[in-house]
C-alpha cells in the first residue's frame, strides 16, 4: 500500500519524532518522569497522530524499527535531562503487542540501555492486554524478561478494552494507569466514580502505584488526590511536547 511506503520513507527521512508528556507526583507536584509518545512529522500534512499510523505500522512490520527508534530517542533524551537537571527522572515507552513477536526484543532493548547508559530501573514500558498477542503465555514470558533486565512495567488504559483482573494478577507490573474515560467522568457519572474508587483501592492493596491519565481540571486533580492517586498525567499539567519544550519546562522549574 502507498501509505506503508510513505511510512517507510518517513523512517528513513527521520520524520518520526518523539514527544514527551510529564508525569507529575501528586503530593509534591514535581515532574517524576515522562511518557514518550511518537509523532509523524509529515512535511505537507503536518503532525500525524500515532492513533493513525501505529495500526498501519503494526500490520506492516514497520512497528519493529519504529518501536526501537522510539526507545532509543527516549533513552537519549532521558539521560540528557537526568544529567543536565540532576533529577531522578523516569521514562515510559508504549510497547505494541506486535513488538513482543520479535525474538530479539530483549537483546535490542538491552543494547539501547548499554549504548545510552540509562539505568534500566528508570526505563518503564507501558503495556496493554491485547487480542493481538500471538500467545498470552509468550507475552507473559517476555514481560518477565523485561523485568529481569531491571526495567519496570505499567499496565496502560486500565479499566477499558482488554485489561482484566487476571492480567493484573499475572503481570509483574509496578504501576497501573487508569484510563482517561474514568477521569473524564469525575463529577459526571457516579457509576464511573465508583469504578474509579474501587480500582484505586484495589491497586493500592496489591501494592501498585497509580497514574491517572487525562487529568484536565483542578476538580479532577483534587478528587484523585483525595483518593490516593500517586501520579498525574494530563493537559492540566502539560500536553505531549517536543524534547526542546521539556528542556524549557525543566529549566523554568529550576
Ligand atoms: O499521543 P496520542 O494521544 O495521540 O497517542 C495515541 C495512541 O498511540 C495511544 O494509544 C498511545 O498509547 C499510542 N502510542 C503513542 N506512542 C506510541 C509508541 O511509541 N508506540 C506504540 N506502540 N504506541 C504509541
Ligand atoms: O493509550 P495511551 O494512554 O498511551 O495514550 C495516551 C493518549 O492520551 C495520547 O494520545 C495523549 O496525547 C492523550 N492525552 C494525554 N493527556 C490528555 C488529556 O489530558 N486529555 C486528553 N483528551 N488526552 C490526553
Ligand atoms: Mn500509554
Ligand atoms: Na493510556
Amino acid at each position: 500500500e502507498e501509505m506503508v511506503r510513505n511510512l517507510q520513507a518517513a523512517i528513513e527521512l527521520d520524520q518520526i519524532e518523539v514527544y514527551y508528556q510529564p508525569k507529575i507526583n501528586a503530593s509534591t507536584e514535581d515532574i517524576m518522569g515522562f511518557e514518550a509518545l511518537v509523532r509523524w512529522e509529515h512535511p505537507e500534512l503536518g503532525i500525524i497522530s500515532p492513533g493513525l499510523f501505529i495500526p498501519l505500522a503494526e500490520q506492516s512490520e514497520l512497528i519493529f524499527p519504529i518501536g526501537l527508534l522510539v526507545i532509543e530517542k527516549a533513552c537519549r533524551a532521558l539521560k540528557q535531562w537526568q544529567e543536565q537537571f540532576k533529577l531522578p527522572l523516569t521514562m515510559s515507552v508504549n510497547l505494541s503487542p506486535i513488538q513482543l513477536n520479535d525474538k530479539d526484543l530483549i537483546k535490542k532493548i538491552n543494547r539501547i540501555i548499554e549504548e545510552t547508559a540509562v539505568y534500566p530501573k528508570h526505563l518503564d514500558f507501558e503495556i496493554t492486554e491485547s487480542e493481538k498477542f500471538k500467545s498470552v503465555k509468550d507475552a507473559l514470558l517476555m514481560f518477565k524478561k523485561i523485568v529481569n533486565l531491571g526495567c519496570t512495567l505499567s499496565i496502560d488504559d486500565f479499566g477499558t478494552g482488554h485489561s482484566t483482573l487476571d492480567y493484573l494478577r499475572k503481570i509483574p507490573a509496578k504501576t497501573l494507569k487508569i484510563d482517561q474515560v474514568f477521569v473524564k467522568n469525575i463529577g459526571l457519572s457516579p457509576d464511573d466514580e465508583a469504578i474509579l474508587d474501587a480500582t484505586i483501592d484495589m491497586a493500592k492493596r496489591v501494592g501498585h502505584f497509580i497514574v491517572a491519565e487525562g487529568v484536565e481540571t483542578e476538580e479532577q486533580r483534587q478528587y484523585l488526590t483525595s483518593k490516593g492517586c500517586d501520579y498525574f498525567q494530563g493537559y492540566l499539567f502539560s500536553r505531549p511536547v517536543p524534547a526542546s519544550e521539556i528542556d524549557r519546562i525543566l529549566t523554568d522549574r529550576e
